[in-house]
């Protein structure tokens, strides 16, 4: 699936929280003018979390393989800044791909979610804002551990 469809900037007031094992296209605003496009996000306003880290990912060989976890309490939302890559999700009991390519378009994952990526095109930057501080116990990297979080959690 491409990120192409148009979302929604805003959350609108008194949404439900996103339940665990969740993903949703999120689609910022952006202001274009002659000089070019600028695109601005702010926690709990175009995300439904506060945003305590930001990392990216780049210089990715094309043939790289990351993710290949989910997490325990961790919410990120995922972001194609520059190139493309696919990002396939499972919740436990289904996996959808999406290929992410515009700087405009993330995916919010909730926590609960595997994720792996690949397809990185030459000179890709993934951006990735996230709910908390990095922190390894969060992480989930054995595949059947998550499994049974899940089904713990359903
Ligand atoms: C995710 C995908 C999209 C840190 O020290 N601080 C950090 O904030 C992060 C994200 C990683 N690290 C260390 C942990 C490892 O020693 O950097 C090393 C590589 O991390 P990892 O193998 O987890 O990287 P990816 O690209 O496979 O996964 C990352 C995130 O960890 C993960 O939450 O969803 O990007």
């Amino acid at each position: 699936m491409l990120l192409d469809d148009p979302g929604r900037s805003d959350l609108p007031s008194g949404q439900e929280f996103p339940r665990p094992g969740s993903i949703r296209p999120i689609e910022l605003p952006v202001i274009s003018d002659p000089r070019g496009d600028l695109t601005f996000v702010e926690g709990n306003r175009h995300l439904p979390f506060d945003i305590r880290r930001v990392y990216y990912l780049y210089n990715v060989p094309v043939d790289s393989t990351r993710g290949g976890h989910a997490h325990r309490e961790l919410e990120q939302v995922v972001f194609a800044l520059s190139g493309s890559f696919r990002i396939t999700v499972d919740d436990g009991q289904t996996r959808s791909e999406y290929l992410l390519r515009d700087p405009r378009r993330g995916l919010y994952i909730n926590r609960l979610i595997w994720r792996e990526m690949d397809l990185f095109s030459q000179g890709a930057v993934c951006m990735v804002l996230a709910s908390q501080p990095y922190d390894e116990a969060d992480y989930y990297r054995d595949y059947d551990d998550f499994l049974k979080a899940v089904s713990e959690a359903s």
